[in-house]
């Protein structure tokens, strides 16, 4: 008998919002349920796609234009789908994705202004009709996220974009989560973080429900 489809979820949120710290805590919660679980990362988790992360977040590749970087983004993406996403969701195991394509219309498209319909274009190509089932979206005012993240050494190619840049990846991810109430979750990534964890659980409560 063929398992049951694995279940999808993404994290999102501006820089310093706390998805790797909430990656631990969730990663822990589900595999008590007995799941098994494969994390992964964009841009990156496979052999291709952690090269695509050297050159897309190189601060010596300022010249990359806008194009090329979305490019790059979905390169690693149909990459990751292939080879680690839709090979895990067949075999039954859930998958826990730190950004998937909501990234490219939040950095891309309202942080960089590339078109919404082009990046439809190349998530419809790319993706080859995997969506997260789930996607929780952490969100934080700019100033917190940066002021968390500082001090961690040299900035990457995309975090020494101006604040104007991340209030347009903030809000560009708010309209998408008031768009898809379905599919998204947005949690006040301000909290602390085992109250950020809480409220991750409760809004993963319907995926183990559908399981028992
Ligand atoms: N990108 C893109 O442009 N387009 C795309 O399609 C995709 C990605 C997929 C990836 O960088 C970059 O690629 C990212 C978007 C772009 N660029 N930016 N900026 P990354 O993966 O290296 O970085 P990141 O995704 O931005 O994550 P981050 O900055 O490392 O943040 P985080 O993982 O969300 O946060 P954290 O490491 O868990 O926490 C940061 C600090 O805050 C740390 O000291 C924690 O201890 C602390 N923290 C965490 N939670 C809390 C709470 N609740 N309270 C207080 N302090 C906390």
């Amino acid at each position: 008998m063929e398992a049951a489809r694995g279940k999808f979820i993404s994290l999102e949120g501006g820089e310093g919002a706390g998805k790797s710290t909430l990656l631990a805590g969730l990663r822990a919660c589900i595999e008590q349920h007995g799941i098994a679980l494969v994390q992964t990362r964009e841009p990156g988790g496979t052999r291709v796609g952690e090269a695509v992360r050297t050159i897309v977040l190189d601060p010596a590749l300022h010249d990359l234009a806008a194009e090329t970087e979305l490019l790059l983004m979905f390169a690693s993406r149909a990459q990751l789908v292939r080879e680690l996403i839709e090979p895990a969701l067949r075999a039954g195991k859930w998958v826990l994705c730190d950004r998937f394509a909501d990234a490219s219309y939040a950095y891309q498209g309202g942080g960089r202004g590339q078109p919404e319909s082009r990046i439809a274009e190349l998530e419809h190509w790319a993706c080859a009709g995997i969506r997260p089932d789930l996607t929780l979206l952490l969100d934080l005012p700019v100033a917190t996220g940066r002021a968390r993240a500082a001090g961690r050494g040299d900035a990457d190619r995309i975090e020494v974009e101006a604040d104007s840049f991340f209030e347009r990846v903030r809000a560009t991810y708010r309209q998408r989560a008031a768009a898809e109430p379905q599919r998204f979750r947005m949690i006040d990534a301000g909290q602390s973080p085992s109250d950020v964890l809480q409220a991750a659980m409760v809004a993963m409560a319907h995926l183990f429900e559908a399981i028992t």
